[in-house]
């Protein structure tokens, strides 16, 4: 291929990829808020409405903040920010479990608006800091004055009410919370979750009338699901004295590196709107220390989850290890180790990548390239990993990972995840956040 035609051939990958992104955005998109997938998600998620807002940006800015807006209009009174805010208006069948599983109007504080009781990860405050530089104008700027005291209750809330370990990170008190549903991370935690799958029986699954049940959780999984919702809402999802009651604390890499990176863009977003940035750097510093003093393995060279009640960190090599790479005040050696585990055969990670990263550590003999989180790609633990290749100025690999990732959508579509080694997509095929970090990912050389 000469010099030109490869030029031409990367502006019509470019094109195609922008037309089919936003297409998928366009048809998800619901009145005020977008839908991940029209069939298998039919409300609206937390950390995806973050994702999304960070691709619309780039298209639709005014509705990257609606998105946001409407998100954060359903943020409890305590600061929390439902996992699931739920859309009485939806025209697409039912979604297991529904507004009456979670029963969110029995709880304090909760608002009017149907959501669930738990949280996501805290992914807002960078996405809205990406989407005012996206965007930038006057528009912006009274955007972020406004989400500002939301996002800081947000971060308020999971450095208090959750720090039920006393570390100084937040725990998360069901797998849902981390985002990676079935992730393997989460099998030792909730080894210790009595469940029965014969408790499903009593209830419809709907995801598995839309995507291959092998490609999704299994009944056993689903059966503890139910059991940690039951005992969270048995207390009125309340947060005090969980460790006495409650079957699942972990600390999460990833929600915890989102909560510290939150931190460090509160600073910038403090910076423009005229408040103060420094409590924000220093929580940013306080956090990071917690995740490297908890969660740092120094035998495998990796971060891990760390089981609140049995005090130990769980045994599997997961993504969600190499997330605190997005981390600005990392220490070097945590940044040397992160990077040769991501290097290592176990993801792959390379200047020229020839399989796309898993979720998964490939060489495990429990990988499973098909089922959901644990061992499928997915585009925005790759989008999260990218940010720290950036944030710690690894160019090369930065290039090769984001190649991977258009590569992967250009030849599947924007599915939801996509198999490991193949490239095959997997789950919903017209996916949102998918669409969204595509945009993200065009824009960024
Ligand atoms: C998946 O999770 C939901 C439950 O929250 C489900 O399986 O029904 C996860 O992939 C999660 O990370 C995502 O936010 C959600 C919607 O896309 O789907």
């Amino acid at each position: 291929m000469t010099l030109t035609t490869g030029v031409r051939a990367d502006a019509d990958r470019h094109a195609r990829l922008r037309r089919i992104a936003l297409a998928t955005l366009d048809a998800n998109w619901e009145h005020d808020h977008t839908v991940p997938s029209r069939t298998l998600y039919p409300h609206q998620w937390s950390w995806d409405s973050a994702f999304i807002a960070i691709g619309l940006a780039h298209v639709r800015p005014d509705r990257a903040w609606r998105e946001l807006r409407t998100l954060f209009a359903a943020q409890w009174v305590d600061g929390r920010v439902p996992h699931i805010v739920f859309n009485p208006a939806s025209r697409a069948g039912p979604y297991f479990p529904g507004p009456q599983f979670w029963d969110s109007a029995r709880a304090d504080g909760a608002p009017t608006r149907a959501t669930s009781g738990i949280v996501q990860p805290p992914v807002h405050a960078p996405a809205a800091w990406l989407v005012h530089r996206r965007a930038p104008g006057e528009a912006s700027v009274a955007a972020l004055r406004r989400l500002y005291p939301r996002l800081v209750a947000q971060q308020r809330y999971l450095t208090g009410r959750r720090d039920a370990g006393g570390g100084g990170l937040a725990s998360i008190v069901h797998p849902w919370e981390s985002g990676l549903d079935n992730s393997p991370a989460w099998d030792a935690p909730l080894a210790a979750v009595p469940a029965d799958e014969a408790v499903m029986r009593a209830y419809r699954r709907h995801d598995t009338a839309h995507a291959d049940a092998a490609q999704r959780p299994t009944d056993l999984d689903y059966a503890r699901y139910v059991a940690l919702v039951e005992s969270y809402r048995a207390g009125r999802y309340r947060d005090e004295g969980l460790l006495g009651r409650h079957p699942f604390l972990v600390e999460c890499p990833l929600v915890n590196a989102a909560l510290g990176v939150s931190e460090y863009a509160l600073a910038r977003i403090a910076t423009v709107i005229g408040a103060d940035p420094g409590p924000h750097r220093d929580r940013g510093a306080r956090i990071t220390e917690a995740l490297v003093t908890r969660l740092w393995d120094p035998v495998t060279g990796t971060f891990r989850p760390r089981d609140v009640r049995a005090d130990r960190l769980v045994p599997s090599r997961t993504v969600l290890g190499l997330m605190p790479l997005a981390l600005p005040e990392l220490p070097a050696a945590q940044v040397s180790a992160l990077l040769a585990e991501a290097c290592s055969p176990r993801f792959g990670l390379a200047a020229r990548m020839d399989r796309p990263l898993p979720t998964y550590d490939r060489t495990a003999p429990d990988f499973e390239p098909l089922r959901y989180w644990r061992g499928p790609s997915w585009i925005n633990t790759g989008w999260l990993l990218w940010q720290g290749l950036r944030t710690h100025r690894r160019a090369d690999l930065a290039t090769g990972l984001r190649e991977s990732l258009l590569d992967l959508v250009d030849r599947a579509g924007c599915h939801e995840y996509f198999h490991p080694d193949t490239g095959t997509g997997l789950g919903s095929p017209a996916f949102s956040w998918t669409a969204a970090l595509v945009l993200d990912a065009l824009a960024q050389e």
